[in-house]
């Protein structure tokens, strides 16, 4: 088996490794999670077994060599354990976003707190709508997906605030029925992404090595490498075989619970590399 693509050749355009993470944040999940936002009705989720699959996601990241803050429960947000939405994280600085959902406004604010603790630069995205799930960091720019969360005022924005970081930001489109880019797709090293088969046919990737989701497993384009193993959804084993026989070191990540809600891997932390 050849040996996992490093992650500490990846750089960003500022030139620090886009997939090395010492630090993160997370959010416990709230008992209104179980109303938390969904495009169809495929059940209910139950708060244990999102607490559940929140803990194991907590461990893998841990494991994986990231320090985890963990931030209080908000009952009055049914989706605010999905912490990349209202908010970018990047060694450079933060970015605060303003989410496409109106159940979802009030999440920037309430993350903002510790974002200013923790950083020395937290932009705030001026107008316009964005959320972090439509955000694919990539070595060559930042991808910036329109979608039902994100319009083209605040990924123009998002684009002049990324350039105070030393990013550079590219407007794409998500697919009609995706609720976020990231939905769709993970960079799984500097030359490789892993995606849907519908946004791979969309050209986005050109240039880049695409892996496709195996039939029936669309979800698991929503994985997430960090340093060095990729998480993967649990359900998936037909992707997670695809990876582990390229030489990936994957962590199965159970997500049948907040798959329910339209969740997967990337939304449930923000990540960065700390000097
Ligand atoms: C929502 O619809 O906003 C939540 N139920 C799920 C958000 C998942 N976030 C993401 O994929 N970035």
């Amino acid at each position: 088996m050849s040996e996992p693509p490093s992650a500490i050749t990846c750089r960003s355009t500022s030139g620090r490794s886009l997939l090395r993470f010492n630090r993160g944040i997370v959010r416990s999940p709230a008992r209104s999670v179980v109303d938390g936002l969904r495009a169809s009705d495929r059940g209910n989720p139950t708060y244990e077994g999102v607490k559940a699959e929140h803990d194991a996601y907590v461990a893998a990241l841990k494991a994986a060599g990231v320090a985890i803050m963990i931030l209080p429960a908000l009952e009055a947000f049914p989706d605010s354990m999905f912490v990349e939405d209202p908010a970018l994280t990047f060694s450079e600085g933060a970015i605060l976003f303003r989410p496409g959902a109106q159940s979802r406004s009030g999440e920037a604010g309430e993350i903002a707190p510790i974002l200013r603790q923790l950083f020395g630069k937290l932009l705030e995205l001026p107008c316009g709508f964005a959320d972090g799930g439509d955000v694919l960091v990539t070595p060559r720019n930042v991808m910036i997906g329109l979608s039902g969360r994100t319009d083209r005022v605040g990924a123009e924005a998002l684009i002049i605030c990324l350039a105070e970081l030393g990013h550079e930001g590219l407007i794409v489109e998500t697919p009609d029925d995706v609720l976020h880019l990231k939905t769709a797709c993970s960079l799984l090293d500097e030359t490789t992404v892993l995606c849907t088969p519908q946004l791979a046919g969309t050209g986005i990737f050109d240039g880049f090595r695409t892996l496709i989701t195996p039939d029936g497993e669309e979800a698991a384009a929503n994985a997430l490498r960090v340093n060095d193993v990729v998480l993967v959804g649990s359900d998936f084993a037909k992707t997670a075989q695809m990876l582990g026989g390229l030489g990936y070191q994957i962590i199965p990540v159970p997500t049948s619970q907040i798959s329910k809600i339209d969740a997967g891997l990337s939304c449930m932390s923000l990540r960065w590399q700390a000097n």
